[in-house]
């Protein structure tokens, strides 16, 4: 009998959709008290290094990066933490069919255009490859993993372009290989590889993406053999030996940080508790490090375990995910893991008393901490990220000041776009602050900020139509989905070719924007994909209960408990 009942319940999980939204009301935030740790289902220890640093000067920089004594005995502690953790949360395999969007509108259609026209000049000239070149009409191999191919098949599911996602899944099963001599970068093969595997898994429930996600994560779990369990930055496929690049021997943060959400679902999928504790070990070893008031340098040793001293503070490049994912985990585990939502609400403080500053016309932006108390007001593209994060937090029932900031935020990375000729947003945008205005004769944005030539590439990135994305479906505000649609056309206008996107670089001039001949697999996983939810009606993903997506766009089931 008691049988037959969990066979009942076990099918509902598998076959009960999501519930697809009316996006024309904003999404419905949920209730959190700051006293949530009763959700709290083992333990978990919190203690913080005696030597943690709060200080709200701007001027100190440096990061007391010496590890507690007792640092032996606490790593033993979270071990144990941890096995008991994952005994006492079984792992159930989780699998849930979604409602696809059954009628597109006008702009959705062209987003949809735009892909079906990147994905055609990668499958007459590319395919199987990691990226297209999409203007000598070739390929280029990164990995040799089919980024491309893995990193869109979600994309490929959810607009239901049918033929394209089954020819892409008979691929994966006969011609997605991992057993070459080749040295890959462990971080960017979990988010597009892995991740790419589980969303389609999620979205289509066939059994060959799991079973290629698991011979992936097999090869890539050896890279946590270092002497303190965080990953080595890079791994050879074949002989699985791990190492740090040739140029410095550390991870960036990002790397050791940004692999908890897939390594996680994939014990879910696989009943196979190792991957989770795998990562686990990595999260709660990053809590216990000394911080600046939440912030982390970018570099990280996986034989010493320590931060790098002299590394920058940033919400960029090589630190961005790390703040990510501290949110998205909790999310993922179903709010269960405290101490991730600790040091996401600490880092938050951080960033807005640190990082945060205003233009001379009250633009928000957030620079950077360079060694030796150095303020930097410059922003990387991938900062833009930051609105989205920050409104699903809110979304999850966090402080209503993180949505005003995520406001603002987005509103400058707006203004990166349209501060161009092109309308299309530079990699890294500099700022005047407001108390050191810019030249005289600076007029309209160029009082606030400008870029330098070397800077003036774009790579058809994600993260501002990302946060676009989560901004239109949390506060219901129509604006965002305008912003989306002129930077769309700037899109179309200046990095559309014959055969395919290209990315471009020189965003200063419209008659000089020096093509770079290549199309990069997040612009169809990420950037067309977050387009193509910004402007639907409805979406199949309930950002509330039911999913929440990686760093590279792929779908992930949040667990109940
Ligand atoms: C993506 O691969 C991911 O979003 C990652 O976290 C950082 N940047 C690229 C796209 O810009």
């Amino acid at each position: 009998m008691s049988f037959l009942l969990t066979l009942l319940v076990l099918a509902l999980v598998y076959v009960s959709p999501s519930s697809t939204h009316d996006y024309k009301k904003p999404l419905q935030r949920a209730n959190y008290s700051e006293s949530g740790s009763a959700h709290l289902q083992f333990p978990i220890v919190t203690t913080r290094p005696s030597n943690h640093v709060f200080t709200h000067s701007k001027t100190e920089f440096s990061v007391q990066n010496s590890i507690p004594n007792n640092f032996a005995n606490v790593k033993q502690q979270i071990a144990e933490n941890i096995r008991s953790a994952i005994s006492l949360d079984p792992v159930v395999p989780l699998k849930r069919k979604h409602p696809v969007i059954e009628k597109l509108t006008p702009r959705q259609e062209e987003v949809k255009a735009a892909f079906a026209h990147a994905w055609k000049g990668y499958r007459k000239y590319a395919y199987g490859h990691d990226h297209l070149r999409p203007i000598s009409a070739t390929y280029q191999d990164w990995f040799e993993l089919s980024l491309t191919l893995v990193d869109s098949l979600d994309t490929l599911y959810i607009m239901q372009m049918h033929d394209e996602f089954e020819e892409a899944k008979k691929w994966v099963k006969d011609g997605l290989r991992f057993d070459r001599d080749k040295d890959v970068n462990v971080f960017e093969v979990t988010i597009r590889v892995l991740g790419g595997l589980i969303g389609a898994f999620h979205v289509d429930g066939s059994d060959i993406f799991k079973k290629k996600a698991q011979e992936i994560g097999d090869i890539l779990l050896n890279a946590f053999e270092s002497p303190t369990g965080l990953p080595y930055s890079d791994i050879n496929l074949k002989s699985g030996k791990a190492h740090g690049p040739s140029w410095n021997p550390d991870s960036t943060t990002s790397e050791v940080s940004t692999l908890q959400l897939e390594f996680c679902d994939l014990s879910r999928i696989t009943g196979n508790p190792v991957y989770e504790t795998t990562v686990m070990k990595v999260s709660q070893h990053l809590h216990l490090l000394p911080k600046k008031r939440g912030l982390v340098p970018m570099h990280i040793s996986p034989v010493s375990g320590k931060f790098q001293k002299n590394s920058v503070l940033t919400l960029g490049a090589r630190a961005d995910s790390y703040y990510e994912y501290l949110l998205k985990q909790w999310i993922q585990t179903g709010k269960t893991q405290q101490f991730l939502l600790d040091d996401y609400l600490l880092a938050v403080e951080g960033m807005r008393d640190m990082l945060m500053s205003k233009t001379p016309s009250n633009y928000t932006f957030f620079g950077e901490y360079e060694t030796y108390s150095r303020f930097r007001p410059k922003m990387d593209h991938l900062v833009c990220y930051l609105p989205g994060t920050l409104a699903l937090g809110y979304l999850h029932g966090l402080p209503e000041w993180h949505l005003q900031i995520a406001k603002e935020l987005l509103y400058t990375c707006y203004l990166t776009y349209t501060s161009t000729a092109t309308g299309l947003a530079a990699e890294i945008t500099h700022f005047y602050m407001r108390d050191t205005p810019a030249d005289a004769d600076a007029s309209g944005l160029q009082k606030d900020m400008y870029v330098k030539r070397a800077d003036a590439h774009n790579l058809l990135r994600p993260e501002t139509i990302e946060s676009l994305f989560y901004l239109r479906k949390i506060t219901g505000d129509k604006k965002y989905e305008d912003w989306g649609w002129e930077i769309f056309q700037s899109f179309l206008r200046y990095t559309k070719v014959p055969n395919g996107f290209t990315s471009i670089g020189n965003v200063l001039s419209t008659e000089n924007t020096k093509p770079r001949d290549m199309m990069e697999s997040f612009f169809l996983g990420e950037t067309l994909k977050y387009f193509y939810l910004l402007f639907s009606e409805g979406t199949p993903f309930n950002l509330e209960k039911d999913w929440v997506f990686n760093t590279e766009a792929h779908p992930i089931p949040i667990r109940s408990k």
